[in-house]
């Protein structure tokens, strides 16, 4: 840590497949950035943040060492490091990113015989992800051993390399391609905002809490929608109680019209048309819904 830096950093994949997410959701956070002449950074134009494009591997040791105060990484990868790390302190979690989603699973060519985890005991596993699946196999207490393969896990078994692989799966194809049926979940993955484990320097602690807010108001806002209508003040009661509002709708009176009142309600991703046409029949009317761009609580 340097702790004459008055700039935020924050790690995030230079080119892969969570690149491209990280980069917008820190656009939507109100970052605007140019780049360097090396490409190996990202100058934040109107915020103190520098993005520091990284290889996904590296994040967890940038937040550990506090070269970078804040990343974005797979919690697969986060939780591989902090197994394989011989450290007590590993980067801390803030918020999960909805992107990069997918699972760390355990597969078997689809004509050995699959009857529970136990199937695999004295097999050869081939993985990228020794330190998950060791803990997964001492957890179910099955005896294997672990073969470590950095890429190409998935045709170990035509090479005779494993009987059974650990890899990442989001649709399934490449297993399928590869005759590998998907037996155990190891790990359900999606990409995390992490933080460095050390404090940060009082110039920077404002920085990343207002970057993290941010970040979360983006997520937050996701999905949502701002419902407004208008409404006999008969009815509040029960259309309060119909709708899938975050929190308690605000009610704004009409000088025009005493007996009717305005509402507007911060509504899940889950507010539809059923919602909208019973709330007509409550007598509702004007209605109107906008997607929400974003919130900060
Ligand atoms: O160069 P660098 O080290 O930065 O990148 P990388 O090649 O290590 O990582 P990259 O870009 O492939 O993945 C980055 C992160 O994306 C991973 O750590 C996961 O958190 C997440 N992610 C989400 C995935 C997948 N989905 C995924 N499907 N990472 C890899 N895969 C691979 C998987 O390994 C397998 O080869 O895609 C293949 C399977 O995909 P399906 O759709 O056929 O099941
Ligand atoms: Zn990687």
């Amino acid at each position: 840590m340097n702790p004459s830096r008055d700039r935020l950093r924050i790690a995030v994949q230079k080119s892969g497949r969570l690149s491209e997410a990280s980069l917008d959701l820190l656009r939507r956070a109100g970052l605007s950035f140019r780049a360097s002449r090396d490409k190996l950074f990202l100058y934040g134009e109107n915020l103190p943040v520098d993005v520091l494009l990284v290889r996904d591997d590296d994040i967890p040791g940038l937040l550990l060492e506090g070269s970078c105060e804040l990343g974005m990484v797979g919690r697969n990868v986060l939780d591989e490091q902090r197994l394989a790390g011989a450290g007590a302190v590993s980067p801390q979690v803030c918020t999960a990113l909805g992107f990069g989603q997918c699972r760390l699973a355990i597969a078997m060519p689809a004509e050995l015989p699959w009857d529970g985890p136990a199937s695999l005991a004295g097999r050869r596993i081939a993985t990228s992800y020794p330190g998950l699946l060791g803990q997964w196999l001492r957890e179910h207490g099955i005896e294997a051993e672990v073969v470590v393969l950095n890429g190409s896990v998935e045709i170990a078994p035509r090479l005779g390399k494993a009987e059974a692989v650990c890899d990442l799966v989001s649709t399934g194809a490449t297993l399928a391609a590869n005759q590998l049926r998907e037996v155990e979940t190891v790990l359900e993955s999606v990409a995390v905002l992490a933080q460095s484990p050390r404090p940060l320097p009082p110039a920077l602690a404002g920085i990343g809490d207002s970057l993290v807010a941010r970040i979360r108001g983006v997520l937050g806002g996701d999905g949502a929608r701002l419902l407004m209508l208008r409404a006999p003040r008969s009815a509040l009661a029960e259309i309060a109680r119909l709708l899938p509002a975050r929190e308690a709708p605000s009610v704004l009176r009409l000088d025009d019209a005493p007996d009717q009142v305005a509402l507007q309600a911060l509504c899940g991703r889950s507010l539809d048309w059923q919602h909208l046409e019973a709330l007509k029949r409550l007598g509702a009317h004007g209605l109107m819904v906008l997607n929400v761009e974003q919130v900060l609580a």
